[in-house]
């Protein structure tokens, strides 16, 4: 007795396959793929065209306007769903697929899942070189999508209809493990989506999928707790991890029941609630001066789930204390051990309880504490004076406290600019997920197809996308998908006529303002864009206001509003807030003609000494 089949398509294999796999959100059994993504072309049309058409009831597809902006609302679906759900994304070959690879990176920077579709040439050779085929001279074996492996955490060509069981297999698990969770790249030659194959039925049984909780080793958890214990001036640094642990809960009572300040990066902002005492937000480059203050004089660091990047870190400037012990709480031991770390691999949840529970009633000095608090009411004066309205040409800063006051409970939605700093500093996040940064790539165009995937995961809440001129024109597409699929978002444009944080940047390393403020372009006119026209054009609601007022009124008015909502509003691109804020290793020229860059580089040299190498 044989094994029972079903004769299907590769591509229809694939979905039945996707279609089955389930996993469970509060108690429920809900699908674990929200949807696909497509944008067809030749090499996904017919094969996985046909078939996503034959499970469009169970599993979704949505169409994209580009790829890139497809994949990133797939992305942070998944970063919304804290990683308990996701989606696919599936192209046509050639230009199709490799629109999806900057979205494939960063997802992969910021270990997001999404399984990526990008259609592929024939494995049969028969037809090449075909219509987009980028041809080899030396190896019959590349094709375009061979620029997903460095930037997949798992890559297969299909090249045979039953080498989709395996691939699927391995995808679910590199999708769904929280260590190794990011995007997965199932290349799918064009000829084998459409090629007839006798598949087991037992290939299609439907599998509920759970959250792996890993506990740490007995020796890593003795020697952290030992640390702890020894420490008299301890902090914790909340990365993304805690969220996608939904450690939160951990967390708070972890700080509370031994005196931890808590400290969060762009990722893991609203682990706490901004109002949490023990919460001095931000760390790092764009970090508030209460968290940063204790980052300098802390002996001991519990990162928690985060990668401790340059921002994090302060190009390892930031932390001065010279006996200081980072303690690497994660999930992934390349994260874990980085810098000397001494390494607690572990789920973020599960290890904060039992370290909780093993260190007893012990705290940090009360000294220490205090001067936590005092720190952050300081802090929350400056911010204060930051975001005050205003009737002059306002900063970002003053635009985020608008956006605050008007539409306290939203998700707040960012990725590239000068916003994610001021925003990383001054919003004050509520509930864990209700600040939503993609700051691992700062990816300039992931802000409204970003804010369209957030809206897909999250339909019950209110959903606020803060954008630069600079990103609204790099990717503004999804706003026509967001109208089609009445997905609504508020979006708040702040157009400082150009790139107002590379200028910043230029000049603060001793640069001529050159090529990032529009008027400072080599340009025959000066470009004066209607941006309010332009989304008005997509079917958005748009108005262009004129004042800090104007706005807060124009928020509260469209908060009922059922289509996208798009207002844009003039700011200043020289103002940031001064108040926070650590040194960024940006290297300056060595030599040079400008005096200003002679200068920097005289402050750059000074301030390298203060970086720890491990
Ligand atoms: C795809 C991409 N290209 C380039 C960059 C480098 N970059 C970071 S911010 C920025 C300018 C952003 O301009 P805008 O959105 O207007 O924000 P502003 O700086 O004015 O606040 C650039 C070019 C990037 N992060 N992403
Ligand atoms: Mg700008």
């Amino acid at each position: 007795m044989g094994q029972k089949t079903v004769r299907l398509t590769m591509a229809q294999a694939l979905a039945r396959f996707m279609t089955r796999q389930m996993t469970v959100i509060e108690g429920e059994k809900v699908p674990i793929f929200g949807g696909v993504f497509a944008i067809f072309g030749h090499g996904n049309v017919a094969g996985v065209g046909e078939a996503l058409y034959a499970v469009r009831d169970e599993l979704p597809t949505y169409r994209g306007q580009n790829e890139q902006g497809m994949a990133h609302a797939a992305i942070a679906f998944a970063k919304a769903s804290f990683r308990r759900r996701f989606m696919a994304a599936t192209t046509s070959i050639g230009p199709g697929a490799l629109n999806m690879v900057t979205a494939a990176a960063l997802a992969h920077v910021n270990r997001l899942p999404i399984l990526l579709l990008p259609g592929d040439v024939f494995a049969n050779r028969g037809p090449d070189p075909v219509l987009q085929q980028v041809e080899n001279f030396g190896d019959g074996t590349v094709s375009a999508n061979d620029c997903f492996r460095p930037v997949s955490r798992y890559f297969d060509r299909i090249t045979r209809p039953e080498q989709i069981m395996p691939a699927l297999r391995r995808a679910m698990e590199a999708l769904t493990d929280p260590a190794e969770c990011g995007p997965v790249t199932l290349s799918l030659c064009q000829d084998v989506q459409a090629e007839a194959y006798d598949y087991p039925e037992s290939f299609f049984e439907e599998k509920v999928w759970r959250t792996r909780r890993v506990l740490p080793d007995a020796d890593e958890f003795a020697s952290a707790a030992v640390a702890l214990q020894k420490a008299k001036k301890p902090v914790i640094i909340a990365g993304g991890g805690v969220l996608y642990s939904e450690a939160s809960e951990a967390l708070r009572t972890f700080a509370e029941n031994h005196g931890l300040p808590v400290m969060e990066t762009q990722a893991g902002k609203s682990s706490l609630p901004h109002d949490h005492y023990l919460n001095m937000g931000s760390v790092g480059v764009t970090g508030t001066s209460a968290a940063n203050q204790l980052a300098e004089e802390a002996d001991l660091v519990l990162a928690v789930g985060t990668r401790l990047q340059d921002f994090t870190t302060g190009s390892w400037a930031l932390f001065r204390n010279e006996d200081l012990e980072i303690v690497g709480l994660n999930v992934q031991p390349f994260d874990a051990g980085k810098h000397g770390a001494m390494p607690l691999v572990g789920d973020a949840r599960t290890t904060l309880e039992a370290l909780d529970a093993s260190l007893g009633g012990w705290l940090a000095d009360q000294d220490w504490t205090d001067s936590a608090l005092k720190g952050k009411a300081e802090w929350l004066e400056a911010a204060g004076r930051a975001t005050a309205p205003t009737n002059e040409l306002p900063s970002d800063a003053q635009v985020i406290g608008a956006v605050q006051r008007a539409r306290d409970n939203s998700i707040l939605v960012c990725a590239a600019g000068g916003l994610p700093g001021e925003l990383h500093k001054l919003w004050q996040a509520k509930g864990p997920g209700s600040y939503h940064l993609e700051y691992g790539f700062s990816t300039m165009g992931y802000e409204i197809a970003g804010g369209l995937g957030v809206k897909l995961a999250r339909p019950y809440d209110d959903v606020v996308v803060m954008v630069g001129d600079g990103s609204y024109m790099m990717l503004n597409s999804e706003i026509a998908s967001s109208i089609m699929l009445g997905a609504k978002l508020t979006i708040v444009l702040l157009d400082n006529a150009g790139y107002g944080c590379i200028n910043r940047l230029q000049m603060a390393t001793g640069g001529a303002n050159f090529n990032n403020l529009l008027k400072d372009t080599y340009h025959e006119v000066l470009p004066q864009i209607d941006f309010a026209a332009h989304a008005a054009s997509m079917g958005a609601v748009a108005k262009k206001v004129a004042s800090i007022a104007e706005l807060e009124a124009a928020l509260k008015e469209t908060e009922r509003e059922t289509r996208t909502t798009v207002l844009v509003i003039d700011t200043d691109p020289l103002i940031t807030t001064e108040a926070g804020g650590a040194w960024w290793d940006v290297a300056v020229p060595e030599v040079s003609d400008r005096k200003q860059v002679n200068a920097a580089r005289k402050d750059y040299e000074q301030a390298l000494k203060d970086q720890k190498h491990v």
